[in-house]
Parts: structure tokens; C-alpha cells; sequence
């Protein structure tokens, strides 16, 4: 059996957790992931007969039973995933009852996973129901997506148009657009329900005043998306109030598309 540690998923899962947390998106227990994981994968490294215990999620995931996920741990700082991954890191499968996870690696202090388990459980659902390759859930606070909760409208067209506008290549990287749900309570079956139909259109949801999801099939993708709705919600917020000279024009954003050959949202478009 190879050493755990040097598993590519948790080197990645360490490597992510530092990078969101040096980007100061994730202040102390700010944020989680959820990683779908091969099972051969992990059987290289675990047994994956044997079960150290058994966790109530307190919802039903009928269509990812016998999967297997690595989550970041609830309570747990994405500052200290790397120096500690198995304190604040888990490795879980959905049992046959589809209500239960069987934790096979992780949680060392007697932890459990993120209380953002819904959510991530019920997303994953959504997208592998419309892409079968999707394997990441990443929910973050960063920090210029959330002052601009504040001062844009919540309106999807509106927001996306608007994050569009900032930096060429949005349109390419989230075609799709961005979902909003209103501000709504954290770590409930409720906000996961929402997030999840919402995942069945987007792949980013902002969650209003709180912070965003995103899912894609790996975890670079998913950073990446992130990355790239942050950064043109930092250059918004460094224009804000500001009078704009220029910008990108839905003729041009159209240009970019049809060259880069993506499915965009041509009803988030003006013309
Ligand atoms: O787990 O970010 O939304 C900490 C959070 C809850
Ligand atoms: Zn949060």
C-alpha cells in the first residue's frame, strides 16, 4: 500500500486549500471542497474495506452511493490543510442507504466533514446529471465577488453582463454565465436544494453577501473559474464609481465566442 500522503489527490487538495487561503479568500474556517475520487485511485493507498466510522450527511444522495469524495473537514482552516492534511481532510463514501458516509481516511481528531456537505453532495448530483466528467465542488469567500454583492444588483444577467465587460477572456472561460441565490442560511438541506438547481444551468453560483460556488472536472478548472469571476469582480470594484472611458461591447464579446467556439448565454447579451 503506497503512503497516503503522497497521493496526488491530497497533494492537490493541500496545494489548492494554501492557494485559496494565500488569495485571502478563505479566512479562518471560510470555504470547503468536495473531490470525487477514483476508486482505484484510492485503493492504492487505502483500504477501502475498511471503515473507521459512520456519519450521518442527514440527506439522501441516492445517485452518488458507493462514491467516493475527499472534503475538507468542518471547522477546519484551509491554512492548516497542508501542514495537517489528515486532522483536516476526510476521505468518504456514500453507503448503500445513500444517507450515510463512511469515512475511510482523515477527520484524525474525531472531526467530520464541511457543515457545507449538502450542498457540495446535491451540486455534485446537478452537474454530473448535465456533464458526466464533473468531479469538483470549491466553495469560496473571495473578496472583490462579495464587495460586489454590495454595490451591483443581483440580477444574473445583469452580474454576468457586467463580469463580461471586465476582462476579455470571461466570456470564454464562464459562457455559461453566473447563477445568484439570495442571501439565504448557510449549511442547510435548503440552500443546498437551491444551489443545486441553480448548478443544472451554471457552474458558478454566488451565493449573495457570503461567497461563490463552482464546479468543473478538476480542481485546476475549478480554481480556475473562481479565479477568473474574482478577478474581473476586482477590476469592477476598482472602476466602480469611476466613469468608464471604454469597455468591451456585446459585438465584441460575440467576436470572442464564435472565435473561441463556446455555448454562450446570447439572452445575457444586450443585442
Ligand atoms: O464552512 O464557508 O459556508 C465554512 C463556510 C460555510
Ligand atoms: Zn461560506
Amino acid at each position: 500500500m503506497k503512503d497516503i500522503l503522497t497521493a496526488p489527490f491530497v497533494k492537490e487538495m493541500c496545494d489548492t486549500t494554501a492557494n485559496m487561503y494565500r488569495l485571502g479568500w478563505d479566512e479562518r474556517n471560510g470555504g470547503n471542497i468536495s473531490y470525487m475520487l477514483d476508486e482505484e485511485e484510492v485503493a492504492q493507498y487505502l483500504d477501502i474495506n475498511h471503515v473507521l466510522r459512520e456519519i450521518p450527511t442527514g440527506f439522501k444522495a441516492d445517485a452518488l452511493i458507493g462514491r467516493i469524495f475527499i472534503v475538507t473537514g468542518t471547522g477546519k482552516y484551509f491554512k492548516n490543510v497542508k501542514t495537517d492534511p489528515e486532522n483536516n481532510l476526510g476521505i468518504i463514501r456514500i453507503a448503500e442507504d445513500g444517507t450515510t458516509a463512511q469515512l475511510l481516511w482523515g477527520y484524525k481528531d474525531g472531526g467530520k466533514f464541511t457543515s457545507e456537505l449538502p450542498a457540495h453532495l446535491m451540486s455534485h448530483m446537478a452537474r454530473l446529471s448535465v456533464d458526466k466528467d464533473n468531479r469538483v465542488v470549491i466553495h469560496s469567500h473571495p473578496t472583490n465577488t462579495l464587495a460586489m454583492n454590495y454595490v451591483h444588483e443581483l440580477d444574473e444577467k445583469k452580474f454576468t453582463h457586467t463580469l463580461w465587460e471586465m476582462c476579455t477572456e470571461c466570456i470564454v472561460v464562464f459562457p455559461d454565465g453566473v447563477g445568484i441565490l439570495p442571501w439565504m442560511l448557510c449549511g442547510t438541506n435548503e440552500i443546498g436544494e437551491a444551489t443545486a438547481e441553480k448548478m443544472k444551468e451554471f457552474r458558478l453560483v454566488i451565493w449573495a453577501m457570503h461567497g461563490i460556488y463552482g464546479a468543473g472536472k478538476t480542481l485546476d478548472e475549478t480554481f480556475g473559474l473562481i479565479e477568473t469571476v474574482e478577478k474581473a469582480a476586482q477590476i469592477y470594484m476598482l472602476t466602480a464609481g469611476l466613469e468608464r472611458k471604454n469597455t468591451i461591447k456585446d459585438e465584441d464579446m460575440i467576436k470572442l465566442a464564435e472565435f473561441f467556439k463556446v455555448d454562450y448565454r446570447k439572452d445575457f447579451l444586450n443585442i
